[in-house]
C-alpha cells in the first residue's frame, strides 16, 4: 500500500524485440545519446533503466494489490543493508537475462563489460546487513507485504586497500556515477527533532504526557530501492532516509559578509547525520552522531509507517493488527520510545493504551552473544540529545521494575540486573533490555544462540517471560548465492532435478543425494568446481599478482576480521604447514591455496595488525621456492558481496573456526556449504545445525564446545601452558616472534604474539592441536577425490534448510502472523 491509489498506465513489452526497442529508446531519450557515441556508463545506465522499467510495472501492481487488500505489513527496521549488485539480479528476476546477450552481441558490447559499472551499495558491515537483504528478498519472493527502512549513507562501508600489507581505508563514494536503482520520493520527507526541552502537560496530573520542543530540526528525505520477488509479481521496497538541513538553514546574511563556511554550518551539521555508516565512536562527538543516526532512522520510519497506516485505516485500536515492526538488532530500538512519544504526547492516547499498542507492534532480533556488542548509551547523552525519550525510558523502566518486584518480592538483585538503566559511575541505558521489555517476541538467530541468550545474556528475561523467546535460524537467498553466483552448478542441479523449482523450494536439493554415488555425476560436479576455481585463479592473479593452482585445495576464510572469529588460529595453521614443508622438503604435501577475505573495523588496531601479518605471511610463503610448491596464501583486498559471489563457488573448504559460544549464527557458513564446500568448524552458531543436516561424516569438527570453553576459562586459562606443551605450536608462535615475517624485525608483530601468549581471549591456543590435527584429516580426505566429491554433493543436497525462504516462513508463522498477498499478472 503506498501513496494514493496507483494505476498502472503502461505495461512494458514482454519480448526480445520490445526489450531492444526500449533499450534504444532509453539510450536516446534518457541518456540523450546514440549507439554510435554511447560510453560504457551510458550502456550500463540504459540497460539498468530498461530492466528497472519492468520492475516498476510490477511495483505499481504490487502497490495496487496491497492497497486493495489492506493487509498486515511487516516493517523491517535495520541500520544496515548489504544488497549486492543489482543488475544481474534484476535481469534474472525479470527474466530478461536471456535477451541481453543476443542484443549486446548485436550491438557489439559485452554484458560483462557493462557490469563493472554496477556499483554495490555497501550500506552495511557484514552478516547482519546481508541477512537483512536476504530476508527482504525472501519476503518479496513469498509475496509478504513488507517495507524495509534504512539509512542512505552517503559513504558506505569503506573500501579496503593494502599499502605495504597494511589496511588503508578509502571512502566509498557509491553514488558518484548516480544510482539507477533508486527513486527519490521527496514528497514523503519528514522532520526530525533533536535536543531542546520538555514541559509538563497541565492536563495530565500523572505527568506521563509532556511536550517536547526540539532545539534542532533536520529533514529526512526518502528514496527507495525496488526489491523484486523471484518467480512472482511482487516488488516490495526498501526506503532509505537521507538527512538534509531544514529549509531555513542557509545563512544568507553570513554569506553576504564573506563568512562562507559559517553560512553553511547548519547544513553541514544536518547532512553529517547520514554521511557515513557507523561513525567512529571512540570520541564523544562520534558517539553522539551515531545515536543521532539511530534516532533519525527511527523517527523518519515511524512517521512513514503511520502515514501509510492512515491511508486505509483510522483510529489506533487496529494499529498493531496492521503493523508489525521487526527491530534488526538494537540499533533501531529507540523506536519503542518514539512510538510511545507519538502516541502519548502527539496523539493524546493514555499511557497504558499506548504501551499495549507499542508492545504488540514490536519484535526484536538479537544478533550477538558478545557482551561488548550489546549497546548501551550514556544517560547524560540521551538527556541532552533526546530529553523526552529519556523521560519515557524512565517511565517504561518504572512500570517494568514494578512488575519485576511483583514477580520476585524482595529480590533487589534481580531488579538491578534487569533494569533498563545500568547503574554505576556512568549510568547507561541498556538497549537490549529496552528491546525485550518493549517487544512481543524476541529471537536469536541459531539454535545454540537462542539457547545461550535464554541461558545467559537474557536469562532473567527468559525466566520472567519464557513465551517471548523464539529461535529463527538464519538463512540465505539461493537466488543470489547459488543461481547468480554459481551458474554452472545451478545448471547441473537443474539438469538433475528436472526443472528450476529448487530455486524457491530449496529442500528439493535432497534429490541430488542419491546421485552422489554416480561416477558420471561426480565427474560433472568436479568439473564445475574446477571451472569455478579456474575463474577465481584468473581473478586473483589479476588483482594480487599471485598465481594459484586451480587443482589445489581451495581453503577459504572470508568474514570480518575479529578476534572471536579467530583468523589468528588459521594463520597459526598456515605457519605450521610452512614450517613442516621447510623441515622436510622431500615429503609430499596436499597442495593448498589459503584465501583470506575481510575487513577490520578502522579503529580495531589488533585486527589491523593481524591483516598486516596475513599479508606478510603470504609474502614469505608465496616467494619461498619450496613452500610455494605446496602452499599459496592470497588475500584479495576489499571483500564484499560481489567478491563473495565470486569466491564462494570456488571454495573446497570453509573455515568456520570461531570459539564455541561466540558466533551467533554465521551465514557465510551456509553459503559455502550450499556451494559444495566442506566445513571445518567448531560447535558454534549455525555450524551445529549444518553438521546435524549434512551428517557428521561430511563435516570436519574440531575444538572445544561451549561448556568446555567455559570450564577452561573458569579454571584459569593459561595460553602459555598450551604453547609450552606443543612443539609445533611453539614453533609457529616463535616463527612470528622471530621477525621472519618482518624482515627480521622482532617488534612489528610482537603485539600479536603478546596477545596470544598473554590473554588469548578467544582461546586459539587451546584449540590449536585439535584444529591442526583436523586439518590433517582434511588433507587426507582430499587425496580421495571420489570421497571428497561425494561429501561435497551431500553438503549441497542437505543444506536446503538454510534458504532464507524458510527463515521468512518461520518469522511469518511464529512472530509476524502475516499472510501473503498475491499480485496479479499484467
Ligand atoms: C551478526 C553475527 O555476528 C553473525 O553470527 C550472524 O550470522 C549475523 C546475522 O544474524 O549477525 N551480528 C552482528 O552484529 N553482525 C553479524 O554478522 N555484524
Amino acid at each position: 500500500m503506498t501513496e494514493a491509489r496507483p494505476r498502472p498506465r503502461r505495461t512494458v513489452g514482454d519480448s526480445l524485440e520490445e526489450f531492444e526497442r526500449d533499450l534504444i529508446s532509453n539510450l536516446y531519450y534518457q541518456r540523450g545519446t546514440t549507439i554510435e557515441s554511447a560510453s560504457g556508463p551510458d550502456g550500463y545506465h540504459t540497460l539498468a533503466v530498461t530492466v528497472r522499467d519492468r520492475l516498476v510495472d510490477r511495483y505499481a501492481r504490487t502497490a495496487a494489490a496491497h492497497y486493495a487488500a489492506n493487509p498486515r505489513f511487516v516493517y523491517y527496521l535495520s541500520a544496515e543493508y548489504l544488497l549486492g549488485r543489482q543488475l544481474r539480479q534484476n535481469l534474472l528476476y525479470t527474466d530478461t537475462e536471456r535477451w541481453v546477450r543476443p542484443i549486446a552481441e548485436d550491438l557489439g558490447v559485452s554484458p560483462e563489460a557493462l557490469e563493472v559499472y554496477d556499483v554495490e551499495p555497501g550500506l552495511g558491515n557484514g552478516g547482519l546487513g546481508r541477512l537483512a537483504a536476504c530476508l527482504m528478498d525472501s519476503m518479496a519472493t513469498l509475496d509478504i507485504p513488507a517495507v524495509g527502512y534504512g539509512i542512505r549513507y552517503e559513504f558506505g562501508i569503506f573500501k579496503q586497500t593494502f599499502r605495504d600489507g597494511k589496511q588503508v581505508e578509502r571512502p566509498d563514494d557509491w553514488t558518484f556515477y548516480g544510482n539507477p536503482w533508486e527513486f527519490p520520493a521527496p514528497d514523503d520527507r519528514q522532520l526530525v527533532g533533536f535536543y531542546g526541552t520538555t514541559v509538563a502537560d497541565p492536563k495530565d496530573p500523572e505527568n506521563l504526557r509532556r511536550k517536547w520542543t526540539p532545539g534542532e530540526t533536520v529533514r529526512g528525505e526518502p528514496s527507495h530501492m525496488l526489491v523484486p520477488g523471484y518467480g512472482t509479481q511482487t516488488v516490495n521496497i526498501i526506503r532509505l532516509w537521507q538527512a538534509r538541513a531544514s529549509r531555513e538553514s542557509f545563512d544568507l546574511a553570513r554569506f553576504g559578509v564573506g563568512q562562507y563556511v559559517e553560512a553553511v554550518d547548519d547544513i553541514v551539521r544536518a547532512e553529517n547525520i547520514s554521511k557515513v555508516l557507523y561513525p567512529d565512536d571512540s570520541t564523544e562527538p562520534g558517539r553522539e552522531l551515531r545515536l543521532k543516526q539511530q534516532y533519525f532512522l527511527v523517527a523518519c520510519s515511524l512517521r512513514d509507517i503511520i502515514r501509510r497506516y492512515r491511508l486505509r485505516n483510522s483510529g489506533w485500536e487496529g494499529f498493531a493488527d496492521k503493523v508489525v515492526i521487526q527491530l534488526n538488532d538494537t540499533h533501531p530500538v529507540m523506536a519503542v520510545t518514539e512510538l510511545m512519544r507519538l502516541l502519548v504526547d502527539e496523539h493524546g492516547l493514555g499511557w497504558d493504551e499506548a504501551w499495549g499498542i507499542t508492545r504488540r507492534t514490536f519484535n526484536y532480533t538479537c544478533h550477538t552473544l558478545l557482551p561488548e556488542a550489546l549497546e548501551t548509551w550514556p544517560v547524560q547523552l540521551l538527556e541532552r540529545l533526546l530529553p523526552r525519550h529519556m523521560e519515557i525510558v524512565y517511565a517504561i523502566n518504572h512500570f517494568f521494575l514494578e512488575e519485576v518486584r511483583q514477580a520476585y518480592p524482595g529480590d533487589e538483585d534481580v531488579v538491578r540486573r534487569m533494569s533498563i538503566i545500568q547503574e554505576g559511575d556512568e549510568r547507561r541505558v541498556r538497549m537490549a533490555h529496552l528491546a525485550v521489555v518493549g517487544s512481543t517476541a524476541v529471537n536469536g538467530v541459531a539454535e545454540l544462540h537462542t539457547k545461550l541468550l535464554a541461558g545467559t545474556t537474557l536469562h532473567d528475561f527468559a525466566q520472567l517471560w519464557p513465551e517471548r523467546f523464539h529461535n529463527v535460524t538464519n538463512g540465505v537467498t539461493p537466488r543470489r548465492f547459488l543461481r547468480m553466483a554459481n551458474p554452472a552448478l545451478s545448471e547441473l542441479i537443474t539438469e538433475m532435478l528436472g526443472d528450476e523449482g529448487w530455486l524457491t523450494d530449496l529442500e528439493r536439493l535432497h534429490g541430488l543425494g542419491p546421485h552422489a554415488d554416480d561416477p558420471a555425476f561426480r565427474a560433472a560436479w568436479r568439473d564445475v568446481k574446477r571451472h569455478n576455481k579456474a575463474g577465481l585463479a584468473a581473478a586473483v592473479e589479476r588483482s594480487t599478482g599471485v598465481l594459484i593452482d586451480p587443482d589445489a585445495l581451495c581453503d577459504v576464510m572470508i568474514k570480518r576480521f575479529h578476534e572471536y572469529k579467530r583468523q589468528q588460529l588459521k594463520l597459526l595453521h598456515v605457519i605450521t604447514m610452512m614450517n613442516r614443508i621447510r623441515a622436510d622438503p622431500q615429503a609430499t604435501y596436499v597442495p593448498r591455496t589459503v584465501l583470506f577475505g575481510g575487513k577490520a573495523a578502522p579503529g580495531y588496531h589488533a585486527m589491523k595488525l593481524l591483516i598486516e601479518l596475513v599479508n606478510a605471511v603470504a609474502g614469505v610463503v608465496n616467494t619461498d621456492p619450496v613452500v610455494s610448491r605446496y602452499l599459496r596464501v592470497v588475500f584479495p583486498a576489499d571483500y564484499n558481496v560481489t567478491k563473495a559471489q565470486f569466491i564462494i563457488p570456488a571454495a573446497d573448504l570453509s573455515e568456520q573456526i570461531s570459539l564455541a559460544g561466540k558466533e551467533a549464527s554465521g551465514t557465510g557458513n551456509m553459503k559455502l556449504a550450499l556451494n559444495g564446500a566442506l566445513t571445518i568448524g567448531t560447535l558454534d552458531g549455525a555450524n551445529i545445525e549444518i553438521r546435524d543436516r549434512v551428517g557428521a561424516d561430511n563435516f570436519f569438527l574440531f575444538g572445544m564446545d561451549t561448556p568446555a570453553a567455559t570450564a577452561l576459562r573458569r579454571s584459569g586459562y593459561s595460553p602459555r601452558s598450551f604453547y609450552e606443551a606443543d612443539f609445533e605450536l611453539r614453533l609457529a608462535v616463535d616463527t612470528i616472534a622471530s621477525g621472519t615475517f618482518a624482515k627480521g624485525d622482532r617488534d612489528v608483530f610482537a603485539p600479536v604474539v603478546d596477545a596470544m601468549l598473554g590473554r588469548d581471549e578467544y582461546m586459539a591456543l587451546a584449540d590449536y592441536r585439535s584444529y591442526v590435527d583436523c586439518q590433517d584429516t582434511v588433507a587426507e580426505a582430499w587425496t580421495d577425490p571420489d570421497r571428497w566429491t561425494r561429501m561435497s554433493i551431500l553438503n549441497t543436497a542437505r543444506c536446503g534448510f538454510f534458504s532464507s525462504d524458510r527463515t521468512v516462513r518461520e518469522y511469518c508463522e511464529q512472530i509476524w502472523k502475516v499472510d501473503p498477498v498475491r499480485v496479479g499478472e499484467a
